[in-house]
């Protein structure tokens, strides 16, 4: 047993045992109110899983294992040569054991993760076949699938697996495919845009920067990029659509590979993760319409305006959950201010971030008029090169896996049973409206 899964389950057992005690001796306590606007409205803030890798609060933003982004980019081990941002494998460790991780554990699973990386031919074939217009997360989510072949669980399970040795294979399969990610994401990258394939990867570097350097950049500032892009999209609670299509789909014992594709099928979605490739349209399709240059903050608001006035949304802002400026966002303009200075899209960004919250705030309906992560995240790419915007969206799957997994991992250890939340009809909800308020029916 390697000594992240070791860890792993001396922290499992024990915590087990605990969630038992707390159902029996604890299940009748009340935690919250389920109301008629909340059943219609998404299921905003009803709370109805547990997710243990990270908390988000509406006004401070993320927290994963009680620790903010700017605490993490401070203690997350760094690269060993010329390290300023956290490695992603560390936010991982951090969120699978729920303790910071030392610089050695940290490098010790960007070996594990590059010996498991190799990705079978019949995926790259599969890929092949596909035409090069097939937008990039449907690539991605297929690949996913057809990797489904190498999955411990399923062939375990057929085996006869026992119970208490499901999180033991979810464990193999989660890291498998995190391990690989990067290659099939790189491999869909070059073959889409350019005709190619990626680099060969190299097993000195970490996951991040080999991820960048086989999508095909080998600037240092990019590298630096990744490791925060894919550290900061790691995970954002349980509840999201990519989180909780992985919790949902893996809790019928789906084994990590329908999950985890389920889930970028979600995060494909506009108001979700795809918003990152909408952001950058947007902004570009201003520019053009401006024929180039810096907008005024008045073209900007101009701007704004049109978009509502045809009845869609302002990409890159307002939130399910947060009612503040996305923690995400700051530590991108931050990246901005380190290491790039003046460059005009990220300067658009900074105009748009002036421009849009007063205007959605009047709207009188939009609960969050903040911008959130995907507000900023596509220029800092463009910036260094990669401009095909409709790849962005598997970046952050990429980064996806690492909560979602580690928490399916969780999931399988603390046996979370079979999801299957209770649905109305509305004219049950009439019903009950009559009886609880005693008219007649709405
Ligand atoms: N622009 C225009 N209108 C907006 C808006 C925006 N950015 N955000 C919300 N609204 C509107 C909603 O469409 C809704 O209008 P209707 O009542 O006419 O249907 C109203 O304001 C109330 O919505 P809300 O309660 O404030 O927002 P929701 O919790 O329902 O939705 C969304 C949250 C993120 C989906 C929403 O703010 C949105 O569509 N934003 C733009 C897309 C986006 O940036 N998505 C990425 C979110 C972060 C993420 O998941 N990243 O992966």
């Amino acid at each position: 047993m390697d000594k992240l899964k070791q860890k792993f389950a001396e922290k499992a057992a024990p915590m087990a045992a605990e969630i038992k005690t707390i159902i029996k001796e604890h299940g009748d306590v009340v935690l919250g109110d389920i109301t008629i606007d909340k059943v219609y409205g998404g299921m905003k803030s009803m709370i109805g899983m547990v997710t243990e890798t990270s908390k988000l609060d509406a006004v401070e933003g993320i927290r994963f294992r009680g620790y903010n982004i700017t605490e993490l980019r401070e203690k997350l081990p760094k690269a060993k040569i010329n390290g300023k941002e956290p490695l992603p494998e560390g936010i991982f460790y951090l969120m699978l054991i729920g303790e910071l991780p030392t610089p050695e554990q940290v490098y010790e699973l960007s070996d594990e993760w590059a010996k498991r990386s190799a990705v079978p031919q019949h995926v790259y074939n599969m890929l092949d076949s596909l035409p090069k217009n097939v937008h990039p997360m449907t690539q991605f989510s297929m690949a996913i699938l057809a990797l489904r072949t190498e999955s411990v669980f399923s062939a375990s399970y057929d085996k006869g697996l026992n119970k208490k040795d499901y999180w033991d294979a979810t464990y193999e399969d989660a890291m498998n495919l995190i391990a690989r990610l990067p290659r099939i994401a790189a491999y869909i990258y070059r073959r889409t845009y350019f005709n190619d394939k990626p680099a060969e990867p190299d097993p000195t570097l970490d996951w991040a920067a080999n991820f960048a350097h086989m999508l095909g950049f080998s600037n240092n500032d990019f590298k630096r990029l990744m490791r925060l892009y894919l550290t900061i999209h790691a995970d954002h609670e349980g509840g999201n659509v990519s989180a909780h299509a992985t919790h949902l789909v893996g809790s019928a014992l789906s084994d990590v590979y329908y999950s985890f594709s389920a889930a970028m099928n979600g995060l494909a979605g506009p108001l979700h993760g795809l918003a990152n490739q909408e952001v950058v349209k947007w902004i570009l399709q201003l520019r053009e319409e401006l024929g180039g240059g810096l907008p005024t903050k008045k073209q900007i608001e101009d701007y704004v305006y049109k978009t509502l006035a045809q009845g869609k949304v302002i990409p890159g802002y307002g939130h399910a959950v947060l009612r503040q400026t996305d923690p995400r966002f700051t530590a991108q303009q931050e990246f901005v201010k380190r290491y790039i200075g003046q460059d005009d899209l990220c300067d658009i960004v900074n105009l748009v971030y002036e421009v849009v919250p007063p205007i959605l705030e009047a709207t009188g309906k939009v609960k969050n008029p903040w911008p959130n992560v995907d507000a900023h995240s596509g220029v800092l790419l463009i910036h260094y090169g990669m401009t095909e915007y409709d790849f962005y969206t598997v970046l952050f799957g990429v980064s996806r896996a690492l909560g979602v997994l580690a928490q399916l991992i969780w999931d399988r250890a603390l046996s979370h049973p079979i999801e299957r939340p209770g649905s109305v009809t509305t004219e049950w909800i009439k019903n009950k409206i009559a009886s609880v308020k005693g008219t007649a029916k709405a």
